[in-house]
Order: structure tokens, then sequence, then C-alpha cells
């Protein structure tokens, strides 16, 4: 742990000796959402962060990549660390071409903060929703970042909670660019898969197909526990239904969980249950991120 921060009391870390999934991973698998924190000595974490994490380096997200049997990473900006991009960036340029980054930007970015990120691999930037993550802004800061990135071929990645799709839908359906829900928009699993609630997101896909979706995060949605069977309904559904827009990821190292720190063997274990055959997981794992995040190599992905 850095010096200079003190993780939260009730940070949970992730687990330190996860299991080999039994599930083998096709070849060229991308983990298409994982973060890194810190170091916090290398890398501050950001004034206004509503958390102070365990530290969880590039090469911990490495030899977990590695131990899973993935081939890429795609690194998402965490927001303890705001707009300061530099471990995310550290993380893409130790990684050898084998990881793109999502990065958390301000309008104000100049062209060559933007010209460099580019350089490094960030393919998309992250709009934040979530109240108890960030303080959300109006939709006009975000309509000023996407026409600033739109050009760069970027896409932008949301993070929200349920009543922000009926609040922010206009904000959402007018994005320039492809547009990625993270964690399936953070669906209540008490209620049906099949049921109105639901209904509201498969119809924002259903009508928009610039959206895609990563159907990741049952530790975080599971009111159950493992094995998320509760989750598994939500997740097949999004896969089944769209299986060229979505993407799946650990969320390694799992900021904010209260309850359980999931074993990552166990986590990969839990794809075949919602792409069952050999297609949807080829779609899911390798053709789809492949397609966004190295489409000059997307043709020749295997
Ligand atoms: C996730 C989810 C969470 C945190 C963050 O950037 C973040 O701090 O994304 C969360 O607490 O729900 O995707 O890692």
């Amino acid at each position: 742990m850095s010096q200079a921060f003190t993780m939260d009391a009730d940070w949970l870390p992730f687990h330190p000796d996860p299991s080999r999934p039994h599930f083998i991973l096709p070849p060229g698998a991308v983990d298409a959402h994982c973060h890194v924190f810190g170091p916090g000595d290398e890398f501050p974490f950001a004034p206004e962060r509503k958390y102070t994490p365990c530290d969880a380096s590039a090469a911990q997200l490495f030899a977990l990549r590695d131990l899973l049997g993935f081939s890429r990473n795609v690194v998402v900006q965490a927001t303890c660390h705001g707009a300061d991009n530099r471990a995310m960036v550290h993380a893409l340029r130790q990684s050898g071409g084998r990881a793109r980054g999502v990065a958390t930007i301000r309008p104000d970015f100049s062209e060559e903060m933007l010209a460099e990120l580019h350089e490094a691999g960030v393919r998309g930037v992250r709009f934040n929703f979530v109240k108890r993550l960030v303080d959300p802004k109006p939709d006009a800061h975000y309509h000023r970042i996407a026409e600033r990135i739109a050009s760069l071929g970027w896409h932008i990645v949301i993070y929200f909670e349920p009543a922000d799709l009926e609040e922010r839908w206009d904000l959402f359906t007018s994005l320039p660019t492809p547009v990625v829900v993270d964690h399936m928009g953070r669906p209540d699993v008490r209620l049906p898969a099949d049921g109105p609630a639901f209904a509201r997101f498969l119809h924002f896909m259903e009508a928009h197909e610039t959206v895609w979706c990563k159907v990741t995060c049952p530790e975080r949605l599971t009111l159950a526990g493992p094995p998320y069977d509760d989750v598994v309904p939500f997740a097949r559904l999004v896969t089944e239904r769209f299986p060229d827009r979505v993407l799946w990821g650990t969320d390694w190292p799992h900021p904010n969980l209260k309850g359980h720190m999931p074993d990552d063997g166990a986590l990969v274990d839990f794809i075949p249950r919602i792409a069952p055959t050999p297609d949807l997981q080829h779609r899911l794992l390798v053709a789809n991120p492949m397609r966004l995040y190295w489409p000059e190599e997307s043709a020749h992905a295997g």
C-alpha cells in the first residue's frame, strides 16, 4: 500500500489468489472492462475522488490476464483518478500493444492532450452518472466532450443507474459516436428480466443500433451471491438478442464491493452460462471487442 494514501476502512481488496477458470477462453479473448488504481505513490488519487482504494497496478492486472487466459485488456479510467489519466496510460504503455484505454476527459483538454491519449491507445471516453462515484454535470458538458472526441473515431462509455435512462434519454440517444453501456445499466435483478423495467433498457438497444452493452458485473448486481444465478437471465437475454454488440470484462479490481470479493476464475466461469455456444463466446470475447478497440486487426481476429 502507498505511503501517501490510506484505503477506505471498509475497502475490500481484490482476491489475493484467484483460481484458474474451468472455462477455457477462446484464443484472443479481451477483458474489456478492468481498471488500475495507482499505485498511489506513483500516480496519486484525485482530490475530488469519492473513495480511496487499495493499489492495483498494471503489473498485477497483466498477471491476472495471463492466469485467466485473456490476451488483451481494455483499461477503463476509474473515478478515483478523476480526469488524471496517467495511471491508465502507463498501463497501456506497459502492455506492448495488448491494452486499449477509455479515458475521462474535460471539455478544455487540448488537441495535444487528446492526440497523446490516442497515441497511447485510448479509444473512448467514459461518462459516469452514478452519484456515489461522481457529481454528474448538465447534458451540455457531455455534448461538448462528445464533439471533441467524435472526430478521433472514439466511442463513449456510459455508466448509469436505471432512473438515469429516463432522465438522460435525450442525451444518451443523441450522442454522435457508438455508445457502450456499463453493466447492462445496472438492472434491479429482483425484477424479472422479461418485465417492463428491463424492457426499457432492451428498447434503448433495439431502437439504437449504435448502442452496445457490457454484460458484466454479476458480482456487483447480484443479491443471491455466487454463482450469480439471479444475474444470468439478464446477461443471457442481452447476449442472445444483441450478439454483435456485447462485451465482457472482469471489472478487476472490483471497486466498492461491500458484500463479497469474487474469485476472478469463478467470474470467467460465468461466461458460458450467458453465452452458451462457441459462436456467441467468440463474438462476445474476441470479434466484438476487436472491432471496437483494434479495428485495424479485427479482420484477422481469430
Ligand atoms: C466499475 C464500477 C464502479 C466504480 C467505478 O470508476 C469507478 O470508480 O467504475 C462502481 O463502484 O460501481 O465499473 O468499476
